[in-house]
């Protein structure tokens, strides 16, 4: 298999915890991005494979998919034990709206403080000017960790099982923590729950690797992985 991947690329570090947690190996290629030019230019073979032009995309010998969800439950169909899915259609579907949660609704509040990792701009007035709508999100972003606490209250994970919804708000809360979000401190439940993910191999590999991007490419966060 071959993954077109990006350094600081949630959904695609989120496939890649996937692929580890299987056990599947793959060859991990790595598209350009820059702080200041993003994802530009795009890697030919992700134009190909991709109309919207993103990473992820795998390829898996004829078969090239792109999206991280279509992405993670291929691998569930085509390689499924360690299963990342319940097996009752009900707490599947379940699990399948916890990932689009993390996807769609956590990335909204989230997008607002990525500015934080670019080069400060010389117009202070635009850093300004992003700050006053990031300090605005930042108690969105608390309210999903409050969801998730109550999600979370006396359950190890979010679908009973370990399963492919902790992965995908795993990176959410990661990249919330990353780029200085809300202190989880006030969620022992949600606290305790990232605690055991990072402790596990897959986790802790993708977090080695992204901190080690960040340290290239990034800006450093004041509050970055706050308690
Ligand atoms: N829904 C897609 C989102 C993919 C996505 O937003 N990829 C970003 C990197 S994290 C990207 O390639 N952005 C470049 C662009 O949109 O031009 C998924 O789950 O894979």
């Amino acid at each position: 298999m071959k993954l077109y991947s990006g350094a600081l690329s949630l959904f695609s570090r989120k496939v890649e915890i996937a692929l580890y947690e299987k056990g599947l190996s793959f060859e991990r290629i790595q598209v350009p991005f820059s702080q200041t030019q993003g994802y530009s230019p795009k890697d030919p073979a992700v134009l190909a494979a991709n109309p919207k032009g993103q990473v992820p995309v795998l390829v898996d010998d004829s078969l090239t998919l792109y999206d991280s969800t279509v992405i993670l439950e291929y691998l569930e169909d085509a390689y499924p034990s360690p299963a990342l899915y319940p097996q009752q259609p009900e707490e599947r579907a379940r699990c399948r709206l916890i990932d689009v949660f993390a996807d769609e609704v956590m990335l909204v509040p989230l997008r607002v403080l990525m500015h934080r990792t670019e080069p400060r701009p010389k117009d202070e007035a635009r850093w300004i000017a992003n700050e006053a709508r990031a300090k605005d999100a930042e108690p969105v972003i608390a309210g999903h960790f409050g969801k998730l606490e109550d999600d979370l209250s006396g359950k190890p994970f979010l679908c009973g099982a370990f399963s492919a919804a902790d992965i995908s708000v795993f990176m959410a809360v990661h990249y919330a923590r990353r780029l200085g979000g809300p202190s989880l401190k006030p969620f022992p439940a949600l606290a305790a729950w990232y605690g055991r993910l990072i402790e596990r191999p897959a986790f802790a590999r993708v977090a080695v690797a992204i901190a080690d991007a960040d340290r290239e490419l990034s800006a450093p966060v004041e509050g970055a992985f706050r308690d």
